[in-house]
């Protein structure tokens, strides 16, 4: 064992019947779950992005290092600012970063480089992979595997706004170094995604996907 004191696992053990209706519960939830490119500006109730983000950060790290911060922006001149250099950056990307096969790809989705959700949600957040750790005394300490640990922390952030009631958008307006400069963020933190957050818009349409089937999504082995 390591060096760290131990605990006894808090852990639950239920039935099969229990565990199967609560995986179908969980996988049902998931499924509800759509990008949405068009929201209400309706605010969103308060402490509920907190309890998403604390579920997020219980996500799994290289070392226990939890190399994520997760930049929570409400306020209006914020957001504008951050519209603004997204739909530069946007308009580098659609008018020739892009290649044409990239464009044909996205044509189902009916995106632009406009982007005004970014001003019209109630909410965005930014979320940060710590790529290294800033100690007070400005030395750097190393993190580990913070794409994996930052990406699994995204995702249970997706799936905890998700099952609260709430739409997002996964958004990468690359290169994102921008946020960083924006929000005043420490050298250390790289943007990882952008993630606008609320209610749809009334009568909101999303694009008619089809998930792939289970059979198509695991080989099995045994
Ligand atoms: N970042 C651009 C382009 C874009 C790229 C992919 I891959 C998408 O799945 C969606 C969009 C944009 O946000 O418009």
């Amino acid at each position: 064992m390591g060096d760290a004191p131990f605990i006894p696992l808090s852990f639950t053990r239920h039935t099969p019947e229990i565990m199967l209706e609560r995986a179908k519960a969980f996988a049902d939830t998931a499924d509800r779950r759509r990008s949405v490119r068009t929201f209400s500006p309706d605010p969103i109730p308060a402490g509920v992005l907190d309890e998403c983000i604390r579920a997020a950060g219980t996500a799994p790290s290289g070392a226990h290092k939890q190399p994520w911060t997760f930049a929570v922006i409400t306020d209006p001149a914020i957001k504008a600012k951050v519209r603004a250099a997204a739909e530069e950056e946007e308009q580098e990307n659609y008018g020739g970063r892009m290649n044409d096969e990239w464009l044909d790809d996205l044509r189902p989705f009916g995106t632009n480089s406009e982007k005004p959700f970014l001003e019209i949600a109630p909410a965005l957040i930014v979320v940060f992979r710590q790529a290294y750790e800033l100690k007070a005394d400005g030395s750097r300490g190393q993190n580990y595997y913070t794409q994996e640990s930052v990406g699994i922390a995204s995702g249970m952030l997706l799936a905890a706004l998700n099952h609260a009631g709430l739409a997002t958008l996964t958004h990468t307006p690359s290169p994102m170094g921008f946020l960083g400069d924006v929000l005043g963020r420490p050298k250390n933190e790289k943007a990882f995604l952008l993630i606008p957050v609320g209610y749809p818009s009334e009568g909101c349409e999303v694009p008619a996907l089809e998930r792939k089937a289970l059979d198509e999504t695991i080989v099995r082995y045994g």
